[in-house]
């Protein structure tokens, strides 16, 4: 599969992972908006939001949990942080493989775009 996220899964391209488990993987975003601005994403391909059932439900809910703990462990869970996902072409989506922003270490606008 032609996907970029697949290949960091894979291991097939380096990234800077900050955390693992059986559902999910986070790594540092190669062009960082905030000092600490990381990707969580499924290991799963799933394209975006929009595909999202029932069925993946929890593992959304996983995502969230994990955003929350790496907040913490990156030090800007009491200060705060942003958690953002982008769906489709006129939400900002790129990479057409699900992933959560996670964007902290500055004052982050009030603006959502
Ligand atoms: P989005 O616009 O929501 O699809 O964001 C995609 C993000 O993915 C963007 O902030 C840059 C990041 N990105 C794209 N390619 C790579 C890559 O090969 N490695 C890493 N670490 N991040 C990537």
């Amino acid at each position: 599969m032609d996907c970029i996220f697949c290949k960091i899964v894979a291991g097939q391209i380096p990234s800077d992972v900050v955390y693992t488990d059986d559902r999910v993987i986070a790594f540092r975003d190669i062009n960082p908006m905030a000092p600490v601005h990381l990707l969580i994403i499924p290991r799963e391909h799933i394209v975006s939001l929009n595909d999202i059932t029932e069925r993946e439900t929890p593992l959304l809910g996983h995502m969230v949990q994990v955003s929350k703990q790496l907040a913490k462990q990156q030090g800007v869970g009491t200060k705060g942080y942003r958690v953002v996902i982008n769906c489709g072409s006129q939400g900002g989506q790129v990479v057409q493989h699900l992933h959560m922003h996670l964007l902290g270490g500055r004052e982050l606008s009030g603006g959502l775009g």
